[in-house]
């Protein structure tokens, strides 16, 4: 079935299939605290990945009968974080009034702490400097779509509105973005609880 689904809390809707082949294998909201006081919702997420790339990688996936079903969810999405699949994830912008300068210190910060989690890597000064091309002059009002897409061979693309802004190759750099959604302690439960599920669903088909 290929009818879009709709974020719930946002009403942001999501195609069920991007890029012809990346199926929607979860959904979830992306909310910040401003001045500790109000939280925001600042944009809704989909993510994706390729069928055929995932069903070829789950083939090779032995994952032990006698683990907990629990635990046979988390290995799946490991794997995926993991593999040369290609996936895309999708934002759509909720919060109209996004300055570049908050994009660029929550990038910081988030993409941040996971370049730390997995390559016990703390440049702040190459971090700032990857930000700083954010040019002030990006647009990203209500309704925008950021798509943060892995290729082949770990590069990553990004585009605003289908229109390419930067590509970079680098594993660690992907395996940290795709963490932010659907890690341990991803923005939302709920996407990584559903990509955890669909992949489960995928590997009985
Ligand atoms: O602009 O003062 C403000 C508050 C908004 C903070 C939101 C930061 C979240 C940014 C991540 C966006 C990535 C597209
Ligand atoms: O929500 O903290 C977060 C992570 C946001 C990653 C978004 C990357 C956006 C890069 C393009 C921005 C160009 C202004
Ligand atoms: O991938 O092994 C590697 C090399 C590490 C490169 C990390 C680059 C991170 C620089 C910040 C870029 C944020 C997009």
């Amino acid at each position: 079935n290929s009818a879009p689904v709709t974020e719930s809390r946002t009403g942001m809707s999501f195609p069920s299939i991007l890029k012809e082949s990346q199926r929607l294998l979860g959904i979830g909201l992306r909310k910040k605290a401003i001045f500790g006081l109000k939280n925001i919702d600042v944009y809704a997420f989909g993510v994706y990945a390729d069928d055929g790339d995932v069903k070829k990688c789950l083939a090779q996936k032995h994952v032990g009968p006698s683990d907990s079903e629990l635990k046979q969810k988390e290995e799946l999405r490991d794997h995926l974080m993991e593999n040369d699949i290609r996936m895309t994830v999708r934002l759509q912008i909720v919060y109209g009034r996004l300055s570049i300068g908050s994009v660029r210190s929550a990038f910081e910060e988030s993409v941040g702490s996971r370049l730390l989690k997995f390559g016990g890597y703390d440049n702040k000064e190459l971090l700032h400097r990857f930000t700083s091309q954010f040019k002030d002059d990006i647009k990203i009002p209500r309704g925008s779509i950021i798509e943060l897409s892995r290729d082949h061979g770990y590069i990553l693309h990004t585009t605003i509105d289908g229109k390419e802004v930067g590509s970079i190759q680098s594993k660690l750099l992907c395996r940290s973005i795709l963490d932010l959604y659907i890690g341990d302690e991803s923005f939302d439960q709920k996407a990584k609880e559903d990509v955890e599920s669909n992949l489960a669903s995928l590997l009985h088909k």
